[in-house]
């Protein structure tokens, strides 16, 4: 009798962050400790630390388009992430080398760092409500990405609630948006998925810088998805996940990262 001890497999599609705490290398780590073997599709080399990025240099889209062709067609991919798409045109070839896939397909729409820098061209930010939300299982912003979404400033949890609906209705996918920027007690976030909401929340942990806690989030709901989680039981995990990742963060001088380590 052969036992198939093989683990998920998720594919990650996002920008490289060197220091670590953010991109697809936080995505690696963040599917190592929940059990999934993780692919990357690398679209950008991001040169940074925590609060400062130094520069940002693109992936041809070609090789971008290779590297998801070859994890989907020998891997058994159960999910797909992306992150950072950085262009236009790294844009268009993702949503082209992703018409085919059936399995759950995360969208973490980043556009601007923790620390302000810009990371993806504000052109390209139409194409993602064309070519990607219409496929998306999730679409996971936080308040500042919503605001550019929807054109409109979103200050506490009513207007919350009322943005992860009208995203949800006008993009025609489930919506989680994350309310951690309001800095309350509490960081509560938002989702409308099929004419339902739903909210998702811990205890704000204070004073830690978050370089990287929305591709942790994510990666983590993507994990849960690929070993066959519902959508709101893998959100519940992607929450304990990345609120244990805060609460244990190390520190070097003035670096903070979380840790995605020995968590379960
Ligand atoms: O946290 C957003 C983010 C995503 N992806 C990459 C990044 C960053 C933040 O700096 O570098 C590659």
């Amino acid at each position: 009798m052969r036992i198939d001890r093989s683990p998920p497999v998720a594919l990650t599609i996002a920008g490289s962050d060197n220091s670590a705490g953010a991109g697809a290398q936080a995505d690696l780590k963040t599917f190592q400790a929940l059990g999934v073997y993780g692919l990357t599709a690398i679209t950008c080399v991001v040169a940074e630390i925590p609060g400062r990025v130094t520069a940002i240099h693109a992936v041809p889209p070609k090789l971008v388009a290779r590297q998801i062709a070859l994890s989907l067609e020998n891997y058994p991919v159960a999910a797909v992430k992306t992150g950072l798409l950085f262009s236009k045109s790294i844009v268009k070839v993702v949503a082209t080398a992703l018409q085919k896939i059936t399995v759950p397909l995360v969208i973490d729409p980043v556009m601007i760092a923790t620390s302000g820098d810009p990371l993806l061209h504000p052109d390209a930010v139409e194409l993602y409500r064309t070519l990607l939300f219409p496929r998306a299982s999730l679409v996971t912003p936080n308040l500042d990405e919503a605001r550019v979404l929807l054109g409109r400033e979103i200050r506490g949890l009513r207007q919350m609630r009322a943005a992860a609906r009208d995203l949800s209705e006008r993009f025609g996918c489930p919506f989680l948006l994350k309310g951690g920027h309001l800095r309350g007690t509490e960081a509560i976030d938002v989702l409308f998925a099929d004419g339902t909401f739903r909210e998702f929340s811990t205890p704000f942990v204070k004073g830690v810088r978050t370089h990287g806690t929305g591709c942790t989030y994510s990666s983590a709901i993507t994990a849960g998805l690929a070993s066959g989680l519902a959508l709101e039981p893998a959100i519940e995990q992607g929450k304990k996940f990345v609120t244990a990742a805060i609460a244990k963060h190390f520190q070097w001088n003035a670096i903070t990262a979380l840790s995605h380590s020995q968590l379960r």
